[in-house]
């Protein structure tokens, strides 16, 4: 792989010298769905597709970017004080928010360029985080050309809520998942992840089963067309949170220190999750609220609420369902938590019948579910798996299932010939396949 990438490198920039080498995994999530922005756990584990970068530093500031896939065009930014978004979609957003970052939390005396060519067996739009892969890779390669490294220079974890922060640069309002567990994955294990601090726990996978991963092929491509379906749960929540807040304060006759819906689990309350289902029960009315009665709990003004908590999220003439998102986190983070306890006890079918309860939530409650993601985990369940859900952000994408070790290659048959074949009438064996943990990003 070495000279190959390198080769390519030398065919795209010139014999400028020996390129450095860095890959960065792509993930797929057990369990934890669109729980990581409030400060709820996740248990996602590495793949073995991933990215990899060829890189040389520049000292002209400018960073000249080419990838070997032909739907990313080359670009080139400078490495300023103004390194400013392209329009969503653009793939250099990526090394953007990756330099831009960087700059902001470690303010280098220098501003290196580089000439950068990405390649990559990570499939796009698939909820693999792509994305997030790509923002490490470019991380790694911006930090050795400011002579950083890893781990001596700048602990994983550190850099991964670096790079959580950073990655809001591209417009999507995403936790600190991927990037935890691209960077602190273990091969062999699944990552129970928590956040704020950040904290990797390293949880054994099933030996009598494979994760197997299947792309409905319907492309999720977050940092275009999907970028406000995505940003609209996380606004949802960070929008119940200030609800939950108000009714909190008017309880206890003063404010109490929420910041994430996270804090009613670890903060001053330390809330159960049947005590926090019943204040979200408490603080916000069931079904559609509409935004005159979200502002009159508030006690501001709609035009306020909306420009601070509902900016890109489209206009909802009946309201907005807040208490099904709220409930989702608060089964989900249950969920959660018995899911890795399943893992350490072996437990494959009350973990399958987890991931299940997962699905049916994030269909029902967060919406983000498609006809053609529950039409593939349905034949998934039909087909053997113990458990179906879809992965990552959601609105496309793939779905993960667990499926017992002796039954996969029936389970690959048929799912191949019932959803690619029968549903969407093409073929699609590439789309499916047994997820392989793999190690943390690094150097190659
Ligand atoms: P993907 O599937 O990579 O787009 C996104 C967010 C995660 C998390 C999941 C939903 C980013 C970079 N990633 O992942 O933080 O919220 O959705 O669980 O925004």
């Amino acid at each position: 792989m070495r000279g190959t990438l390198t080769e390519k490198f030398r065919a795209a920039f010139g014999d400028a010298g020996e390129p450095r080498l860095f890959r960065a995994p792509g993930r797929v999530n057990l369990i934890g769905e669109h729980t990581d922005y409030n400060g709820l756990p996740v248990l996602p584990m590495t793949i073995a597709q991933e990215i990899r970068i060829a890189v040389l530093p520049r000292d002209d500031g400018r960073m000249l970017l080419r990838n070997t896939h032909p739907d990313f065009p080359p670009l080139e930014f400078a490495n300023d004080d103004a390194i400013a978004p392209s329009p969503p979609g653009s793939w250099d957003n990526y090394a953007k928010a990756a330099v831009a970052g960087i700059n902001q939390c470690l303010t280098p005396h220098t501003r290196p360029g580089f000439s950068l060519l990405a390649d990559a067996d990570l499939p796009n739009g698939a909820g693999l985080s792509s994305s997030s892969a790509l923002v490490v890779a470019c991380a790694l390669a911006y930090m050795d050309a400011l002579g950083l490294s890893l781990e001596h220079d700048l602990p994983r974890l550190k850099l991964a809520a670096m790079l959580a922060d950073a990655e809001h640069f591209v417009g999507t309002r995403g936790g600190g998942m991927d990037q935890a567990v691209i960077l602190a994955g273990t091969v062999g294990r699944a990552c129970k992840i928590d956040f704020f601090p950040l904290r990797v726990e390293s949880a054994p996978l099933p030996d009598d089963c494979e994760v197997v991963v299947c792309d409905s092929t319907v492309k999720a491509e977050k940092s275009g067309a999907a970028r406000s379906l995505y940003n609209m749960n996380p606004r949802l929540c960070h929008l119940g949170c200030e609800l939950v807040r108000t009714r909190l304060a008017e309880e206890f006759g003063e404010e109490v220190e929420v910041e994430r819906l996270g804090d009613l689990w670890y903060g001053p309350l330390c809330l159960t999750t049947r005590e926090a289902e019943a204040l979200f029960m408490r603080a916000v009315p069931e079904g559609p609220v509409p935004l005159v009665e979200i502002a009159r709990r508030l006690r501001q003004k709609p035009e306020k609420v909306v420009a601070r908590w509902l900016e890109e999220v489209p206009v909802m003439d009946g309201g907005y369902d807040i208490l099904a998102r709220l409930r989702h986190q608060a089964g989900e983070y249950r969920r959660v938590e018995t899911a890795r306890d399943a893992l350490f006890a072996g437990d494959s079918a009350a973990l399958g019948q987890l991931m299940n309860e997962s699905h049916a939530s994030c269909r029902d409650m967060l919406g983000i579910s498609t006809p053609e993601l529950d039409r593939l985990t349905e034949i998934a369940l039909e087909a053997g798996a113990l458990g179906a859900r879809l992965t990552g952000a959601g609105f496309g994408g793939a779905t993960v299932n667990l499926v017992p070790a002796n039954r996969v290659e029936r389970f690959i048959e048929t799912v191949g010939r019932r959803y690619h074949e029968e549903y969407l009438g093409r073929d699609g064996d590439a789309s499916i396949f047994v997820a392989r943990t793999s190690a943390g990003a690094g150097p190659v």
